[in-house]
C-alpha cells in the first residue's frame, strides 16, 4: 500500500508538471477569434474580450491597458490585425498594432494609454 501510495504521488507531480508547462507554452487566455485586454502586464488584472471594434473603452479599461492578445482567426478578406488608438472614437496615434497571433506581454510606448481599437487588414 506505502508503494502504490509513492507511485500515486510520483503520478500527480508529473500530471503538474505537464500542465505547469502547457500554461507557460500558451501565455495569453483568450478566446479564439477574440481580441483581448488586461489592465495589466503578463496577461494579468482585469481582462476585456472583444469580438469586433470598440471605439470606446470604459473607463476602467480606457488608459488602463498593460498587455494584449490577438486571437483573431485569419481568412480571405478578413480584417485580422488590431489597431489600438491612444484616443476614443479612433483619435490619437497607434499605440500598438498587433497581427493575428500576436500577444503583447508588455510595451513601454503603449503602456495605459489606449482608449479605443479597431480590427484592420493589416499594420
Ligand atoms: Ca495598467
Amino acid at each position: 500500500m506505502k508503494r502504490l501510495t509513492a507511485l500515486l504521488t510520483a503520478a500527480l507531480i508529473s500530471a503538474g508538471a505537464v500542465l505547469t508547462t502547457s500554461v507557460t507554452a500558451q501565455a495569453a487566455n483568450c478566446r479564439s477569434g477574440y481580441f483581448c485586454v488586461w489592465t495589466h502586464a503578463n496577461f494579468d488584472g482585469m481582462k476585456i474580450e472583444h469580438s469586433g471594434d470598440d471605439h470606446w473603452w470604459e473607463g476602467n479599461m480606457n488608459n488602463q491597458d498593460s498587455s494584449w492578445a490577438n486571437h483573431g482567426v485569419s481568412g480571405p478578406g478578413v480584417k485580422d490585425h488590431v489597431k489600438v488608438y491612444d484616443g476614443r472614437e479612433l483619435t490619437g496615434k497607434v499605440t500598438l498594432c498587433l497581427a493575428p497571433g500576436q500577444e503583447v506581454g508588455y510595451n513601454q510606448g503603449a503602456n495605459d494609454k489606449g482608449g479605443s481599437h479597431t480590427w484592420t487588414a493589416r499594420c
